[in-house]
């Protein structure tokens, strides 16, 4: 985005800004390379000529729909034309084929009810305003019409709309391809509400989001050869374990907790549940309920969704069962016991949480006990039981809650599977991607690795698309054209996912290795890494490493990757709980039969990831791709407040503004020979008469028409950006005059 030379003294320009990203203003004076600048903030501003950009000061006071519509594609002008389309709630503008959603952060009920689906239903792409509809829309079409897969990649920061734009998109498909009229539980109906399901037990209040996805999702709904939804598949991600024993003002645990503990008098006596205020798994945090959240009604209104996607009643009657069980095994303290390095429950008030756990997941207590304060060795020689200390014991009691809840969710999520069922004879499939985006804290932990591996993943995929597939159409058209050069990413991902020798390699390697601890792990990734070029060691750090992501630098903490990479039960907690007496706490640790049968008992959490990143994007690569990027205008979560520099970094991140910048240096609109004829035939209609080959009609017109810098290829017409839509206004002039002839002879004629 190189700054034109047309600047004059007078010119309306955006120059840099460190508040605001970009500041408008009047250039006052011209001196070498060096331009003054009176911003309309008035202040006086010397920048370099390079770092000048013009201000189109006839665009649209409401801006442009599509951003490849803007006079002059910059980072300036592609923020203000956000932010203007912002303030008049257009939270929608389509970049190309991408479209951005900006975060409303209010209720904005007219956008997506009945009526307006209604209108999207058929609808060119690109001939209403943006919607979410109209992407969802365009999948639907090309799949029944090609009767190829879609899918439809959500993506953005915490908080930035990605689970709303989801369950946008499915409630749309599930109008377009649900069997009106039908009573009952239907396909549909179940997919649409597996989302309450999932929300209540994998989504939490988080500072960037009240109601944060703890977990990536992928939907693929199948639909029959007429186009009717016929069955779904969900499949989940990395679920955020520590979260179950750990939180930290002003988070929340889990959304089913709290459900839970304002449940009807009943259900809350049958668990033993008081006050949220009463567990230490809810009261580490001081935030116990949500703005405009009623966790009683919320309860009712789950077990309802709950009941329509197939889960029974003594299953629910099951499920919360163990939530309530998490709860009182959180607060079963320990104190030292006789012996060194031993430990007791702590008191009575411990010993009854010990006795209703273990009678709520039917379990004996004795034996309870034994798996959280000892551990059994069995040697050649003999078998010895080794004792916990109390902070020891802790630890064994949250990992068994841990266990135990994601247990409880990967069963929630195959169940629904099973109930909606998968259609064999399925050809074509819609998947939509609500996964999780680049993040970048203080503190990065292996969660973070994990996270932005898959967005380097995406990223990928996206830079392909997008890009490759761009390059690719020119060359098949054999049109000339220069390729631009984008940042490729292989690099990133060979640095983490390599076999051998990338991170994830190194880190299980290391937790095989007995001795190892976070210092050996970070010492072999500086030794081996040494010359990589995405690859930092921090100057004064012994365990940290730096990784250059596609979106930027991410500083990580290696003190708790080998532990949170390990993927264990502990021998001890899954006897007790497979001797359990409830055939559905048994199942949540029977082993699943391919499984047991894997010769490598070492499994970890990393090298399982990444398995399941590949069968993503296998499954992805057969798909035709659309894009929506969400991004949140602000971090207070209120609507109205626009914060450039913070979107500015968000649209980096996606690959918006690189997008943007391929495809207009390109030929942003192509069109097949006989479309181009059937749309613009008539401002020439002499040629058409004169039986030209569709090439030599195409391009005669576009000559007739003044048009310069277009190309020819081999079936299509590329335009430059903008060149569209001079000949759509050239055809409504022709298309008017016709009509007022018409009009014109109707009068007379009558
Ligand atoms: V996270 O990665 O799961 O933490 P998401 O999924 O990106 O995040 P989410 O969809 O949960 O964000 O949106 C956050 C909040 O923004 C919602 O709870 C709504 O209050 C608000 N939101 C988002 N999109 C819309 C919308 N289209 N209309 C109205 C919205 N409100
Ligand atoms: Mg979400």
């Amino acid at each position: 985005m190189a700054a034109p030379d047309n600047i004059i003294v007078g010119s309306h320009v955006w120059i840099e800004d460190p508040k605001l990203a970009w500041i408008d203003g009047e250039v006052t004076r011209i001196s070498g390379k060096d331009v003054h600048v009176r911003t309309t903030n008035g202040k006086n501003v010397v920048t370099n000529m390079s770092q000048v950009f013009p201000k189109d000061t006839e665009a649209p006071p409401g801006g442009v729909d599509d951003m490849t519509k803007l006079s002059y594609l910059h980072e300036p002008g592609v923020l203000q034309n956000l932010a203007t389309r912002y303030e008049l709630n257009e939270i929608y503008t389509y970049t190309g084929n991408i479209l951005i959603a900006v975060n409303p952060f209010q209720r904005l009920p007219h956008l997506y009810d009945t009526h307006m689906m209604e209108q999207y239903k058929g609808a060119a792409f690109g001939e209403l305003s943006p919607h979410v509809f109209a992407v969802a829309d365009a999948a639907y079409r090309a799949m029944v019409n090609e009767g190829k897969s879609n899918s439809i990649l959500v993506s953005g920061e915490s908080g930035a709309g990605k689970t709303e734009t989801t369950k946008m998109l499915m409630r749309y498909l599930a109008f377009l391809g649900g069997r009106s009229g039908v009573e009952g539980r239907t396909v549909e109906q179940q997919v649409l509400e597996s989302n309450p399901v999932l929300e209540a037990f994998g989504n939490a209040k988080t500072v960037r989001n009240n109601n944060s996805s703890r977990f990536g999702k992928f939907v693929e709904i199948q639909f029959d050869k007429s186009g009717r939804i016929s069955g779904a598949a969900i499949r989940t991600y990395l679920l955020e374990r520590s979260r179950v024993c750990q939180i930290s003002d002003p988070e929340r645990n889990y959304h089913c907790f709290y459900l839970l503990c304002a449940a009807p008098a009943e259900d809350k006596e049958k668990y033993k549940l008081g006050s949220p205020k009463s567990f230490h798994y809810l009261n580490q945090s001081k935030c116990y309920e949500l703005d405009g959240v009623d966790d009683a009604h919320e309860y009712l209104e789950t077990r309802r969704a709950m009941d329509i996607v197939g889960i029974g009643e003594e299953e629910q009657e099951a499920i919360f069962r163990v939530v309530a069980a998490i709860l009182h095994l959180g607060n079963i303290e320990f104190a030292k016991g006789a012996e060194i390095d031993s430990s007791k429950i702590k008191d009575d008030k411990s010993r009854f949480h010990l006795d209703t756990t273990a009678e709520l997941l039917r379990c004996d207590p004795t034996n309870l006990e034994d798996a959280l304060i000892k551990r059994v060795m069995v040697t050649p020689e003999e078998i010895i039981t080794r004792t916990l200390d109390p902070e020891n014991a802790v630890s064994s009691r949250d990992a068994l809650a841990k266990t135990l809840y994601s247990r409880l969710f990967d069963w929630i999520v195959e169940k629904i599977n099973v109930s909606i069922g998968q259609d064999p004879d399925s050809k074509s499939i819609i998947g939509v991607l609500d996964i999780y985006g680049f993040e970048s804290f203080k503190c990065n932990s292996f969660e973070q690795f994990c996270i932005n591996f898959t967005n380097e993943k995406l990223q990928q995929h996206f830079n392909q698309h997008v890009f490759k597939m761009e390059q690719e159409e020119y060359t098949k058209e054999e049109i000339d054209w220069s390729y631009i050069e984008f940042v490729d990413n292989q690099d990133v991902l060979d640095l983490i996912e390599k076999k051998p020798g990338g991170i994830i390699s190194l880190l299980d390697e290391a937790c095989m290795f007995p001795k190892s601890t976070h210092e050996t792990f970070a010492q072999k990734l500086y030794q081996t890494f040494k010359n990589n070029k995405r690859f930092i060691k921090p100057k004064l750090s012994r365990t940290d490493f730096t990784i250059l992501h596609y979106a930027g630098e991410v500083n990580y903490q290696a003190n708790q990757f080998l532990d949170k990479n390990k993927d264990y039960v502990i021998a001890e907690h899954q006897a007790v709980m497979t001797a359990s007496k409830c055939p559905f706490v048994m199942g949540l640790f029977t082993p699943l039969k391919e499984e047991s049968s894997k010769s490598s008992k070492f499994s970890s959490i990393g090298a399982r990831f990444k398995l399941q990143l590949q069968s993503l994007m296998e499954t992805l690569s057969v798909t035709e791709p659309h894009y929506i990027r969400c991004v949140k205008p602000n971090n207070v979560l209120k609507p109205a407040i626009f914060e450039n520099v913070n979107i500015i970094q968000q649209l980096r991140c996606g690959g918006v503004l690189e997008a943007i910048r391929i495809s207009c240096a390109g030929y942003p609109t192509r069109r097949a020979f006989y479309e181009f004829l059937n749309r613009f035939g008539l401002l020439a209609p002499e040629i058409l008469d004169e039986n030209y080959d569709d090439k030599v009609a195409c391009q005669m017109i576009l000559d007739r028409k003044g048009l310069k810098g277009y190309q020819i290829g081999k079936t299509k017409v590329f335009l430059r950006a903008g060149q569209m839509a001079e000949l759509d206004a050239r055809r409504a002039e022709v298309l008017g005059n016709a009509a007022r002839i018409i009009q014109r002879q109707i009068r007379t004629h009558i």
